[in-house]
């Protein structure tokens, strides 16, 4: 398998991202809801470079910050969307597909005259007044070091770490398929500006807490398996019960990890009446249009969908689909 090419990046949407973060004075970073390593790594690492070029850069997260990933804050500047004193003339949105993505922080964008918005997802809405989205990107952690050379900003050894956490995260630890040949010499160069891999691959996948283990072992319980389909469910007790919201985090890569299996989900009853499924293929089923049909998105092999329903009724309409996609004249 070859990479597809993979340019860094130039054009007029590109000049666009940089000449209006070269002119800004006051920059709010916006995490999306529930941030994982990409989102948190880019956002922390451009906020260093730009204060390092002389601008201010301010960082919110709708959500807390996943107990795994607290390392990445370790002065914990990541403050709450209501803590953010303004005036910003730049809201510079990383990782982020839509805006629904931003959750509470969305009240923040009215009195910001430019939004940039940068990111990698295939399904990005565009939401910004300039946009960079770089599908061929594995992380938009590549893109965001991209923006740092583009801007002249150093990335130290602290930016490195956040950013090779984004790299690896978001290719569950540089396995999946959208790693290319870029990925593996931008983690090679993040490693050489001091990277430092053992914090990160201890803490983002050795440190968990005994309340994730325990949901682990209740989701573990819950396996259905049908063909080339298998899922785990979490009802709303399971998920009182635990005490992190990142700690079902990750979960859904087990029942991907059945042999044979094609389509694996979660389903999450974690607020009344709604369900969060993340949905995830092996490698050919785009589950990125199977979320799409729910009012989701997401990647070919990693999506996810917001469902409102309890979590019988969700789990077989989801089911039923992914079971639709799944034939051979299914979304594929
Ligand atoms: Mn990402």
């Amino acid at each position: 398998m070859t990479d597809p090419a993979h340019p860094a990046p130039s054009g007029s949407a590109w000049a666009a991202v940089t000449s209006a973060l070269r002119a800004s004075r006051r920059v709010l970073l916006v995490l999306h809801v529930r941030p994982d390593g990409d989102s948190i790594g880019c956002s922390l690492a451009v906020a260093r470079g730009l204060r390092a070029i002389g601008k201010q850069a301010v960082v919110v997260s709708p959500d807390p910050i996943p107990a795994n990933l607290a390392f990445l804050d370790p002065d914990r500047e990541c403050v709450a969307p209501d803590k953010a004193a303004g005036p910003f003339d730049v809201a510079l949105f990383l990782d982020c597909a839509d805006l629904e993505r931003i959750g509470t922080a969305r009240t923040l964008l009215g009195e910001i005259p430019v939004v940039i918005n940068i990111d990698h997802h295939r399904s990005n809405e565009c939401y910004g007044t300039v946009n960079y989205v770089d599908p061929d990107a594995a992380a938009c952690g590549e893109v965001a070091l991209r923006l740092c050379d583009a801007l002249s900003v150093p990335v130290d050894a602290r930016a490195a770490t956040a950013l090779f956490a984004a790299l690896a995260t978001d290719t569950g630890g540089f396995r999946y398929g959208a790693t290319t040949a870029v990925t593996l010499a931008m983690a090679s160069r993040l490693r050489a500006a001091g990277a430092d891999l053992a914090l990160v691959g201890h803490e983002v996948w050795d440190s968990r807490s005994a309340g994730s283990l325990r949901l682990l072992a209740v989701a573990l319980n819950s396996l259905g398996t049908d063909g080339e389909l298998a899922w785990v469910s979490l009802r709303a007790s399971d998920l009182a019960s635990s005490a992190d919201p990142g700690d079902s985090e990750g979960l859904v890569d087990y029942p991907r990890s059945l042999r044979g299996v094609e389509v694996a989900a979660l389903f999450a009853a974690d607020q009344p009446g709604r369900v969060r499924v993340s949905l995830r293929s092996n490698r050919r089923v785009d589950v990125s249009r199977l979320a799409q049909a729910f009012g989701g998105g997401g990647h070919a092999r990693a999506a996810g969908c917001t469902v409102e329903g309890d979590l019988e009724t969700v789990r077989n309409h989801v089911l039923d689909a992914a079971r639709a996609a799944l034939q051979p004249e299914g979304l594929s």
